[in-house]
């Protein structure tokens, strides 16, 4: 009874005021497809929706710059770690500019605020002896002089023998790790087997949340939240949690604010979504606002828009922190998406296996909202998904050109070559003019119905569905023809016609914020005495009234092709080849010399005039070679990969003047150059171009 009764109070909250997070992103790199598809781009639909409902929206992000993956990144590009956030954290933000995502602030965690404010928090924490302080054991690296946690070590995975575990996270199976959890243990520094060396840490109790986290996630939000966060949740409560060390032996981070503690930082993880917390506050500074209106008020709903791998962060140990320091909200829900994969394979930043948001601009300049759409049409909402280009160019050609865009444009024309551009005044509605306008006045309920339950690609499929009515519409009543005939009912036409062209400039918005702005430009938004809204085009109210003078077209798609879509196919074909070379096993290169020594070596052209088989003898052929300087003998240990009589007339390469020696009695007067093919059988080094005669030098 009692959790009915908090249920439905959870449920019931509908509130002004949203606190939207997406995932602060690692800066050791560029963005690319999958963080858009799986975070940013989610976020962005939803917060862009909240304020075209006029909700008072903060929309949070910003730069993730602790942590090892950032020393590692540096120690790999020889430059120190500040030099790598900085590099990072301006391609990131302009990536996430270019494509639109509406931040409110996009901040930094290395930005005096955030220093401060993980400080405090910690501190607090750490006053009301919410910490346990414990002298631990813990892996060290003696080759390097220092402690190894999260991604200096990697290990084989105590749950799912994965060998390639991190110190805190498997990626394979999603588990949370203690680095002494991991089997067979290496630093990632060194490549050395550390020891054991102990050292104080501070632990956040999270078994004390349990039962807290228990009620609150698998009573309470058992039906709001999605499955497959419930459900990662759950495993991770049924497996039973253990205090977790929230502080690092690294001279990276945030210094812990207490005594006793020198040289040690704050754990990456537990600054980081303090991060949401002190960017928001840097806004709230700037624009004049209470910050905490966004994170102490019960009627703020707080939204954390995440990676799959991200979900125990913000379910479980940010609650408990949270619910530890005792004066924030709770999230309402933490949407997370699983994985985009890209043709068919893991997106990979060290295999280059992604399509990079600052590379996809330079190909395709001006066409984010296309990526944007073709990434919400396939987003791995419930599922790993899928990115390939043929399916972006049909997105683009088939649905964004000649659906969407083929509508307006023809709204457009039309408009402009029988009224030059005036929404003309419509005479009487028919009954299908009247169930089209109905229809239409629908769909921001549909549509927002989809989004108020984060199924974003349901959101965008009824979307399309406005710019479908719309065409059937035209084709159904065809305006080219009754404008022969029949003035008054092409004017009417016409301006059902424009309240759809102006409804879809309004509901793209979350979803294609280029084009939605470029329609409104192109239907004369800024001279409307009343704006276009999301509740204008629910209400039977006039969008467009008669008389109101729209702009000329603009192209708002075009079509995208076959050889674009294959330069890209290209692209990764190289960085597959470029792997392909990067994992081959090959003979390490040998010591330098000088040309002098290369000069002592000569090599002719030659061609096998004849060949047998040594008797007794399996590998060994007796060849006769014309080297251009003479006919001689070579004894070459061939024969198990081609018969004498198969290599008759071959060219090949000769070293001429190898000392004489005698193998079975044959004096072989020197050697065929010879490699070894993909399969492993000997090959002939041969002058593969035509017309080089024998003895040709080779240098
Ligand atoms: N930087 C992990 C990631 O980029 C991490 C997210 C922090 S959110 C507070 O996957
Ligand atoms: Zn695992």
């Amino acid at each position: 009874m009692c959790t009915f009764v908090l249920s439905k109070k959870i449920m019931d909250k509908n509130p002004n005021r949203y606190t939207i997070t997406a995932a602060l992103p690692y800066t050791n790199g560029p963005v690319h497809i999958g963080h858009l598809a799986g975070v940013y781009v989610p976020a962005d639909i939803y917060a862009r929706y909240q304020r075209l409902q006029n909700k008072d929206v903060a929309f949070i992000c910003g730069s993730d710059e602790h942590g090892v993956a950032i020393t590692l990144k540096a120690k790999k590009e020889g430059i120190t770690p500040q030099e790598v956030v900085d590099k990072y954290h301006s391609i990131i933000k302009k990536s996430f500019e270019d494509f639109g995502i509406s931040f409110d602030n996009y901040s930094r965690t290395s930005a005096e605020i955030h220093h401060k404010t993980a400080s405090e928090f910690f501190k607090k924490m750490h006053d009301a002896g919410q910490f346990i302080e414990e002298v631990t054991e813990q892996l060290f690296d003696e080759e390097t002089n220092q402690f190894l946690a999260d991604r200096f070590v990697v290990g084989t995975c105590p749950k799912c023998g994965h060998e390639e575990a991190y110190g805190d996270q498997c990626e394979n199976c999603g588990t949370s790790l203690n680095a002494t959890d991991l089997i067979n243990p290496r630093s990632v520094i060194s490549g050395k087997k550390p020891v054991l060396k102990e050292t104080k840490h501070w632990f956040l109790p999270l078994d004390r949340y349990e039962d807290f986290l228990r009620e609150w996630i698998l009573v309470d939000h058992k039906k709001d939240w999605k499955t497959n966060v419930v459900g990662q949740c759950k495993s991770w409560l049924d497996d039973g949690l253990r205090p977790r060390a929230v502080t690092r032996d690294l001279d990276w981070g945030i210094p812990v604010p207490v005594e006793g503690a020198e040289g040690k930082v704050l754990y990456v993880w537990f600054d980081a979504p303090i991060g949401y917390i002190s960017s928001t506050k840097e806004w709230a500074e700037r624009e004049s606002k209470k910050w905490e209106d966004y994170w102490k008020d019960e009627n703020t709903k707080l939204l954390h828009f995440i990676g799959k791998d991200n979900i125990v962060f913000h379910c479980i140990i940010f609650p408990a922190m949270l619910k530890a320091e005792g004066s924030y909200i709770l999230p309402d829900n933490v949407p997370a998406n699983e994985f985009l994969n890209l043709e068919g394979n893991k997106i990979s930043t060290s295999k280059n296996w992604a399509v990079w948001l600052h590379e996809y601009l330079e190909d395709f300049p001006d066409q984010q909202d296309v990526l944007r759409y073709a990434l919400t049409a396939n987003a791995p909402e419930t599922k790993d998904n899928d990115f390939t280009w043929a399916d972006f160019q049909a997105r683009n050609n088939s649905e964004l050109v000649a659906i969407f865009g083929n509508f307006i444009n023809r709204v457009m024309v039309l408009t402009d070559k029988y009224y030059e551009g005036i929404v003309p005044k419509p005479a009487t509605f028919s009954e299908i003019d009247e169930q089209v306008l109905s229809e239409l006045n629908a769909y921001p309920a549909v549509i927002a119905s989809s989004l108020e339950r984060y199924r974003f690609r349901e959101a965008q499929a009824e979307l399309m569905n406005v710019a479908r009515l719309g065409n059937k519409y035209l084709a159904d009543e065809e305006p080219w023809k009754t404008i022969k005939t029949d003035e008054e009912r092409t004017k009417t036409v016409m301006y059902v016609a424009l309240q759809i062209a102006s409804a879809l400039a309004v509901l793209c918005e979350p979803f294609l914020p280029f084009t939605s702005e470029k329609l409104k430009q192109m239907l004369g938004h800024a001279e409307l005495s009343e704006p276009l809204s999301w509740n204008g085009v629910s209400s039977k109210s006039e969008l467009l009234k008669p008389d109101h003078k729209i702009n000329k077209a603009e192209l708002l798609f075009s079509k995208i092709e076959d050889e674009q879509i294959q330069k890209q196919l290209d692209k990764l074909q190289t960085s597959k080849k470029m792997n392909e070379i990067a994992n081959k096993k090959v003979t390490p290169q040998k010591e330098t010399i000088q040309y002098d020594d290369f000069a002592k070596l000569d090599m002719r052209v030659g061609t096998i005039i004849e060949a047998e088989k040594m008797p007794k003898a399996d590998k060994l052929l007796v060849l006769k070679v014309d080297t251009g300087i003479d006919v001689r003998t070579i004894v070459s240990g061939i024969a198990e990969s081609f018969k004498a009589e198969e290599i008759i007339g071959k060219k090949v390469t000769v070293l001429v003047n190898l000392a004489p020696r005698a193998l079975r009695g044959v004096e072989s007067q020197g050697m065929i150059l010879m490699t070894e093919n993909a399969e492993g059988k000997l090959v002939f080094v041969n002058p593969g171009e035509e017309g080089i005669d024998n003895g040709a030098t080779i240098n």
